[in-house]
């Protein structure tokens, strides 16, 4: 009876194991990693990001691109974004973090969609 005790904590543990490897390796493949400032996505900050970025600003198509990395302040890509990156090359103080690897967690499930408002009493839109 002690080794049949013996037997099934090991094989419990393996199986806890296990699971927990898979899960961890699961959060692990949903970040995307990038660094902030490396709009063309060549691994460095060089001035050919902040060509990059006023391409794009430009409608210029650019390989590779990477908006989020070029959007250093997070409102959307501008030229304030190349201008930041700029100053970053020119080894201005940087209080922004470009140059700094960002993780960020993608979402895992799809937004569940709904069927089409069936609520009486909703008002209906009006536009301006
Ligand atoms: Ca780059
Ligand atoms: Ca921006």
């Amino acid at each position: 009876m002690k080794i049949f005790k013996g037997f099934t904590t090991v094989i419990l543990s393996l199986i806890i194991s296990v699971c927990v490897i898979f899960a961890v390796r699961a959060v692990a493949d949903n970040k995307t990693e990038y660094i902030l400032g490396d709009a063309n996505s060549d691994g460095v900050v060089t001035i050919s990001d902040v060509t990059a970025v006023q391409m794009v600003l430009a409608d210029i198509s650019v390989p590779e691109f990477n908006e989020k990395a070029g959007d250093i302040d997070g409102n959307g890509l501008d030229i304030n974004d190349a201008h930041n990156i700029q100053r970053y090359v020119a080894m201005y103080e940087d209080l922004l973090g470009i140059g700094g690897t960002v993780t960020v967690a993608e979402p895992t499930t799809q937004k569940p969609t709904y069927a089409y408002k069936t609520d009486p009493y909703e008002l209906p839109f009006i536009p301006d």
